[in-house]
């Protein structure tokens, strides 16, 4: 089976690091097309996956943009669209990853006639997208592709409720590769010594710095917590969002909150500094599509507190395998964070449970099994 992957973005954010797992098994036999080059690019050469830049004009459907300039964009794309169409004969299927992989996978599916495959990762409501930008993808969604996988079932739910057909529609959950999640004590000993948190109660955030990601409800919640309690901030704004950046280290200033928070930058290897942390915080203040965080926590035995929307509820049995919170609520993070920093061996049966658990429901395996059975049903 030759597959044409389409994704928008040359940086490395979930979608990617997913699609690279995905796109892995049918390394022999396909292309990974990027509309931008950048780090995602590269990890995907490192991986010997076949991959090419299509364009170098950026595509103009932003999140929030109106009708007029998402018509608007729709000529600045026709070559990338005739381009791609050209290429996808070589293919059997057009897998397109993001939204505007969709909106030129559609048309190219069309001029091309190869079924496409449209990977959901983002829950189309309010929140995300523009109502044009949702009709959009819902529309060339139900009138081009075959398949629609979605990330969670609350991925799949928003799409059903913005017009989606049920019919073309499978859940798939990500996997991962528990073995890669097993740090080097060594290691972690030495990212401990190398950013000073020894003795430190550590909670980690990982994930780019976003408004929605809601780094700022993990600050709040430090001051209603012992001086020894530290965050440590992984990810870069991916996504222009240097405005939120300022916010942050502007918030971390008035709280006075200097000494107790790091903002480490983008990490290429996230797992000796999750094991580092006694907690890993996913602070979404908006419903989150699936949240890889969150198994990676749980892979690395570090217990997790997670913000209950989206595909997250999916995820998490509170109290169980982590603690949930509403969303954009400090206090009740806080409460958290306080509890295990009391509570240690509490803490340390809940990330075991959960261990097992992550292990048991997201193998990377099954996910590959699951999405080429899809797969192979269209031809
Ligand atoms: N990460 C790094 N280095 C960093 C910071 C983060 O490698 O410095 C990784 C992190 O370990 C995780 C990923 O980046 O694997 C971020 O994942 P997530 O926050 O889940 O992804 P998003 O970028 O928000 O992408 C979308 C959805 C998300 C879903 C994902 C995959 O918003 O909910 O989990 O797609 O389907």
């Amino acid at each position: 089976m030759k597959i044409l992957f389409l994704d928008q973005s040359g940086k490395l954010g979930g979608a990617e690091l997913s699609l690279a797992d995905v796109a892995y098994s049918y390394r022999e036999n396909c292309l990974v097309g990027l509309f931008a080059d950048g780090a995602f690019r590269q990890l995907l050469e490192r991986r010997k996956i076949p991959v090419k830049i299509l364009t170098n004009k950026s595509i103009n459907v932003k999140k929030d943009s109106g009708i007029l300039k998402s018509l608007g964009s729709f000529s600045s794309i026709t070559p990338l669209i005739l381009n791609i169409a050209k290429i996808a004969k070589k293919y059997d299927i057009i897998y397109a990853n993001t939204q505007k992989a969709l909106v030129v996978g559609a048309l190219a599916s069309f001029l091309s006639g190869r079924p496409l495959v449209y990977h959901l990762r983002d829950i189309l409501n309010a929140d995300h997208f523009s109502s044009t930008n949702r009709r959009v993808a819902i529309t060339l969604a139900n009138r081009f592709a075959s398949l629609v996988i979605t990330n969670s079932e609350a991925t799949r739910t928003a799409f059903l409720e913005s017009g989606g057909r049920l019919e073309i529609t499978q859940v798939v959950y990500n996997g991962f590769q528990p073995e890669n999640y097993q740090a080097e004590t060594s290691d972690v000993n030495t990212i401990k010594k190398q950013f000073e948190l020894e003795g430190k109660f550590v909670v980690g955030h990982f994930s780019r710095l976003s408004p929605w990601k809601g780094q700022h409800i993990l600050l709040e919640a430090l001051t209603h917590c012992p001086e020894n309690v530290t965050a440590i901030l992984v990810g870069d704004a991916l996504f222009g969002e240097q405005e939120y950046v300022e916010k942050l280290h502007k918030q971390v200033a008035d709280l006075g909150l200097q000494n107790r928070v790091k903002f480490l930058g983008f990490c290429s290897d996230v797992v000796p500094l999750m094991t580092a942390c006694n907690l890993v915080a996913h602070t979404s203040t908006s419903p989150e599509p699936f949240g890889r965080v969150i198994i990676e926590g749980m892979l690395c035995k570090t217990p997790i507190v997670a913000s209950a929307a989206g595909g997250v509820v999916e995820l998490v049995n509170p109290g169980k395998t982590g603690w949930l919170i509403t969303p954009g609520n400090s206090e009740e993070l806080a409460n958290v964070i306080n509890n295990c920093y009391q509570n240690p061996e509490l803490a340390a049966n809940v990330a075991t449970e959960a261990y097992h658990k992550a292990n048991e429901n997201f193998q990377l395996e099954q996910t590959r099994q699951q999405i080429d059975q899809l797969l192979r049903k269209l031809l």
